[in-house]
Order: C-alpha cells, then sequence, then structure tokens
C-alpha cells in the first residue's frame, strides 16, 4: 500500500449501523460516523452539549484527569460561546492580511532552503513542528524566540510517547501559560494575552482562568493537527511527484487541492459531545450525561456525498467536508492552517523536484472498534531541489 494513504476504517459500520462505540477509560462513547447525522448533531448544542460540568469531557481520550481548566470558546454552549467568540474571532481572522501571510513566508522559505540542504530530514521534528512553532508566534504576535521553547515540547502538549494522557507534559504548558499571563498583566503588548486581558463581556473582564483558557485551546488545537496535515501533505506529494507538477503548472487549483487535502486527511479525528436528555441517533438510544462522538474522519468518506471518498481528487468539484467541525463549535483556526498550506505547497512546487522517503513509522489511532491512520509518529524523506 502507498505509505501516504489514510485508509477509512468507518465504511462498513457507517454503511450498516451509523455509528460505533468506544470504551475510553470507563466512560463509553458512541461514535457518530455518517455525515448527515455529524452535521445534524453538531447544529443540535442543547441536546448534544460541549460545555457541562466535567471539564475535558468531550474530548476522546476524555482529558478529565489532567485538566481543571475549560477550553474556551470550545467547552462553553451559546449563548455564553457567541460573546466569547465575538472577542476572538476577529483576531483569527488576521491570517487573512498580506502582512501576516509575507511573515508566515520567511518562515517556510528559512525551513524549506534548510531541509534541502540536507541528505535526510525527519519530517515532523525538522520540519512540521518547527514551522507549526513558529507560525504560532505569527497567529499569537508573541517573539518568534519563544517558539524554542515549543518545540521542546514535542508533537503534543497533552501526550507523549508512551502514554496517552501525560499530566507532567500537561503542567509544562499551564505553568508555561500562567507566567505569559502574569508578564502580560504587567507589561501589555500587542500579543493575544494582552488583547484577551483587555476584553471584556457585558462590561466585565475576563478572568485570569478565562484567558488561560483561551490560550491552551490555541496551544492544543492547532499543534498535532497542523504537523499531521503538514508531514501527511509531505508524504503525499512524495508518493505524487506528478501533483507537485501540476500545481505548479495550474495554481488556479491550488484552493481546491487544499480543501481536498484537508478532508483526505481529517487531521481530528473526532470530538464528543455529552447528552443533555435521553434520546436518540440512528434509531439508537442515547442516556442522558452518555458521550456520543461527531467523527469528521468517518463523514468525510461518506460516499452519499463524496464520490471516489478514498481518493485525492485535487480538483475534486464538491467538497463539503467537516475537517474543521460544522456549526457552532468550527474551527477558529481554519484560516490560520489553510494560508499556512497554501504557503507551503506553493514553496514546495516551486523549489521541491522530489521527495524520496527513506523511513517512516504509521501513527494508528486505537478506537476500539476502529484503528484508524491519522499520520506518522517519524517520517524520514530526502527532499531534491528542482
Ligand atoms: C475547533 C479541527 C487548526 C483552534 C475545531 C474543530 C475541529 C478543528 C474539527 C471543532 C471541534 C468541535 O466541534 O468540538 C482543526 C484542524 C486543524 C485545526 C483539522 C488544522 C488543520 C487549528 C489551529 C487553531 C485552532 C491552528 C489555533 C491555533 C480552534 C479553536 C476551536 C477549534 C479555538 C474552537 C472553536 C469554538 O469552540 O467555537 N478545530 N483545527 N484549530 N479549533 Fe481547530
Ligand atoms: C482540545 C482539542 C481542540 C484538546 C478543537 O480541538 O484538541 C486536542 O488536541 C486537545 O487535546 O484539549 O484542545
Amino acid at each position: 500500500m502507498e505509505k501516504s494513504k489514510l485508509p477509512d476504517p468507518f465504511e462498513k459500520a457507517r454503511e450498516k449501523k451509523g455509528y460505533g462505540e468506544m470504551n475510553d477509560q470507563n466512560d463509553p462513547v458512541k461514535i457518530l460516523l455518517r455525515l448527515k447525522d455529524v452535521r445534524k448533531t453538531a447544529k443540535n448544542w442543547k441536546t448534544f452539549q460541549s460545555g457541562g460540568e466535567e471539564v475535558g469531557r468531550i474530548v476522546v481520550p476524555s482529558e478529565a484527569n489532567i485538566r481543571t481548566t475549560r477550553q474556551i470558546p470550545f467547552e462553553v454552549d451559546p449563548p455564553e460561546h457567541t460573546n466569547y467568540r465575538a472577542i476572538i474571532e476577529p483576531w483569527f481572522k488576521r491570517p487573512n492580511q498580506p502582512e501576516y501571510q509575507d511573515k508566515l513566508l520567511d518562515i517556510v522559505q528559512v525551513v524549506i532552503d534548510d531541509v534541502l540542504s540536507k541528505e535526510k530530514v525527519e519530517v515532523i521534528k525538522e520540519f512540521s513542528l518547527i514551522i507549526q512553532s513558529r507560525a504560532l508566534t505569527v497567529l499569537l504576535n508573541t517573539p518568534f524566540e519563544e517558539s524554542k521553547t515549543w518545540i521542546e515540547w514535542g508533537t503534543h502538549v497533552f501526550r507523549s510517547e508512551d502514554t496517552h494522557l501525560d499530566i507532567d507534559k500537561a503542567n509544562i504548558l499551564y505553568d508555561y501559560i500562567d507566567q505569559e499571563i502574569d508578564r502580560a498583566i504587567e507589561n501589555s503588548t500587542s500579543d493575544l494575552y494582552s488583547i484577551l486581558i483587555d476584553s471584556e463581556i457585558n462590561g466585565k473582564k475576563l478572568t485570569k482562568e478565562e484567558v488561560k483558557g483561551v490560550m491552551i485551546l490555541t496551544f492544543a488545537g492547532g499543534r498535532d493537527t497542523i504537523i499531521n496535515t503538514i508531514t501527511n501533505s509531505i508524504a503525499y506529494f512524495a508518493e505524487h511527484p506528478e501533483s507537485l507538477d501540476r500545481i505548479k503548472n495550474e495554481p488556479e487549483i491550488m484552493n481546491t487541492a487544499i480543501e481536498e487535502l484537508i478532508r483526505y486527511f481529517a487531521p481530528l479525528t473526532h470530538m464528543g459531545r455529552v447528552a443533555t436528555e435521553d434520546t436518540q441517533v440512528c434509531e439508537h438510544a442515547i442516556r442522558a450525561q452518555s458521550r456520543i462522538s461527531l467523527c469528521w474522519a468517518s463523514a468525510n468518506r461518506d460516499t452519499k456525498t463524496f464520490e471516489n471518498p478514498n481518493e485525492v481528487v485535487l480538483d475534486r468539484k464538491i467538497n463539503p467536508h467537516v475537517s474543521f467541525g460544522f456549526g457552532t463549535h468550527n474551527c477558529l483556526g481554519a484560516t490560520h492552517a489553510r494560508v499556512l498550506l497554501r504557503i507551503i505547497i506553493t514553496e514546495l512546487v516551486q523549489k521541491v523536484k522530489t521527495i524520496d522517503i527513506l523511513n517512516y513509522e504509521d501513527n494508528i489511532e486505537d478506537l476500539d472498534e476502529f484503528k484508524r491512520k491519522v499520520g506518522f509518529n517519524s517520517l524520514t524523506v530526502k527532499f531534491n531541489a528542482r
């Protein structure tokens, strides 16, 4: 099989019954698999909530044991959600500005020139993580030097190589954010911390805990998702050098190509909700206070909407994918992610002719009934210049 392929483990269950089941830390999850159900349920925040008492429980695997700070606006439901979102949303649209994109271009060019000078490159550590961390300094508007600290944290802030939920690692992030908030209170700049500290909802300033909730989400949500997107793109282009040529010669397909890669990769496999009442999905009973999840990765392969869903079709015409979620909580980092990927691919097609895969190890997520490849634990390649 091609190393860049991400097979769809959900197909049979999606077609037969529409959901799957997973036992996560003795707190079971019903995984919704069909695009129609995923979209409908994502809109129904009254019955399927993101907030609720137990912070961290909507994430699968549940993070209830490793954090008490509510991630904002991710773990809040309307109407409060709307107020938080109104504060944060304009900030996350900055990636549309030319000056922002120039900064990202500088970052990407340096890293691409560097990997082209090497005999072999481990893509996650020497490419994706570096670009992700440096690009995050632009999103947060913090000094470039901070990225050195973040690179040391590795791919995920809550998970490490030997454990799914790593409290020691999480504490490094929490302590760092606490310090940065105190720093911004003492010495206000024009970074995201300072903007949040100065924000108000109905005349009331955000608390430190609320600011922390936004910042944890910004560090955690935009990390392994971006790293997997970049790494999977490199693997794809390694096995499809004709696609590099095609995008170079037909730049007008760039945006559809990006959407298609993001659909195919679905970097965040699924996200949970908690039922507020006894209800039903796919004719199956859901008890109040139990968990379901919305499986973006499965929905993106639903043949009712996507023709040849297991193929990467760079000029796919109809592509209502849900990789960035759907409805109330749709991803605030999507503009940054799309712009960054466009800059990376634009530079790649100009400078790189081929990429050889030398070594790799798959990253397979274990969802009990389903084993899903989400990307790589490592990917070693040689970049060959044009
Ligand atoms: C929400 C995926 C990058 C910040 C979401 C959701 C998905 C998602 C599926 C919806 C969660 C839900 O409905 O419960 C992705 C993917 C990314 C990406 C695939 C990269 C390719 C980023 C980045 C950031 C970010 C770079 C910021 C640094 C957020 C935030 C939310 C969110 C703040 C919550 C929005 C809300 O609750 O209203 N993301 N994300 N994401 N994402 Fe992303
Ligand atoms: C949470 C999540 C956000 C969670 C929109 O998704 O991303 C996951 O990677 C984190 O572990 O805490 O931030």
